[in-house]
């Protein structure tokens, strides 16, 4: 059995085989592409690996993400089926996002970035703002991530709805679920998160359509996936008033191209794919022991279910 990483970003594999040689000094770990003995190898750490590179490794058994998000796994695919993928869970990056979500939250019900921008300009322009118990939060995904997001909102004293796949009960959210409570979901939703998985049904979900079963104004986050959003719809609904803003990071295309036109709007607001960043030094141990639980023949920790896609 061996161990090695596929990760696609210098800076970020540095930092992983830091800490995955820290938490198992014992281990030899190879980092790609310099893995001289693709075939011994049967547990892979990946991080957005290129296309079609799974099949160098003829006896892979474990594929481990290295972020919360495995689409970028099924996006590099095919996976054999015998091969079991693995994901992040760790209460920092749970919390990491809880306080993205509320800063943005807060920065838009405050109009800080508004204040901001008039600040620049040397205009003293007071707005009436909103407050909390008037605005409504709904979260797409009440998974880990999403569950503490409500929770956070719920103390900040926002109201908050939850949308999930499967039927949810959680003290103080409205929960709802299923195609058909989508527009229950969504028509009394001020501030929509999206916090879903990437899949073949959550693809392109932000798209006019669902905009269209929002009030007239409302703002967006999306802080799970670029391709949950079809981002010419999020112009139209921008244009037209439909949103009112929108607050954005991440992209189909990540860096987002110099020439995008989200760069020129004032209505959005970019953060660079940083709304919770998995700290290497923390999760390497959970990585480390799902390595030599799969050696033991032990059930694997926060496995992904193929057939759902996360
Ligand atoms: P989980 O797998 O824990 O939760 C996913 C949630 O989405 C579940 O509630 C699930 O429903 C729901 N869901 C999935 N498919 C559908 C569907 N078709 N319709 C309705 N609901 C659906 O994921 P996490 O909370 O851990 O993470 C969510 C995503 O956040 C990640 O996949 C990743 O893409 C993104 N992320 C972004 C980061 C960033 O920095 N921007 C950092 C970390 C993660 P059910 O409960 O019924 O299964
Ligand atoms: C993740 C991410 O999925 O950082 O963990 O996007």
């Amino acid at each position: 059995m061996s161990f090695a990483v596929i990760i696609n970003h210098d800076l970020f594999k540095k930092k992983w085989l830091q800490a995955l040689r820290q938490a198992a000094p014992e281990l030899p770990i190879a980092a790609f592409p310099d893995i001289a003995s693709p075939e011994k190898v049967t547990f892979l750490l990946v991080w957005r690996p290129p296309a079609g590179v799974f099949s160098r490794f003829s006896n892979l058994q474990c594929i481990a993400s290295a972020g919360a998000g495995v689409d970028h796994i099924f996006r590099a695919g095919p996976v054999p089926e015998n091969v079991s993928i693995t994901r992040v869970v760790d209460e920092q990056l749970t919390r990491d996002m809880g306080l993205y979500l509320a800063g943005q939250v807060i920065a838009y019900a405050r109009d800080f970035y508004t204040y901001l921008r008039a600040q620049q300009q040397r205009h003293w322009r007071p707005r009436m703002y909103k407050r909390t118990d008037d605005l409504t939060v709904g979260i797409m995904g009440l998974g880990v991530l999403g569950i503490h997001a409500a929770e956070v909102l719920h103390q900040l004293g926002f109201k908050v709805r939850g949308w999930s796949r499967t039927p949810k009960s959680w003290p103080h959210i409205q929960t709802f679920a299923g195609d058909e409570q989508l527009p229950a979901f969504l028509q009394d939703t001020h501030i929509l998160i999206n916090l879903l998985p990437l899949t073949e049904q959550t693809r392109g979900i932000l798209s006019n359509e669902l905009f269209a079963m929002l009030p007239d104004g409302a703002y967006l986050i999306n802080a799970a996936r670029g391709a949950h959003l079809v981002e010419k719809d999020l112009l139209t609904a921008l244009d037209s008033g439909k949103l009112t803003g929108a607050c954005l990071d991440v992209f189909c295309e990540e860096p987002l191209p110099n020439d995008h036109p989200f760069w020129e709007r004032e209505s959005i607001i970019i953060t660079p794919h940083v709304a919770s960043i998995t700290q290497p030094e923390r999760v390497a141990p959970q990585i480390i022991d799902n390595y030599y639980r799969l050696q033991k023949g032990q059930p694997l920790l926060h496995t992904v279910d193929r057939q759902r896609g996360y």
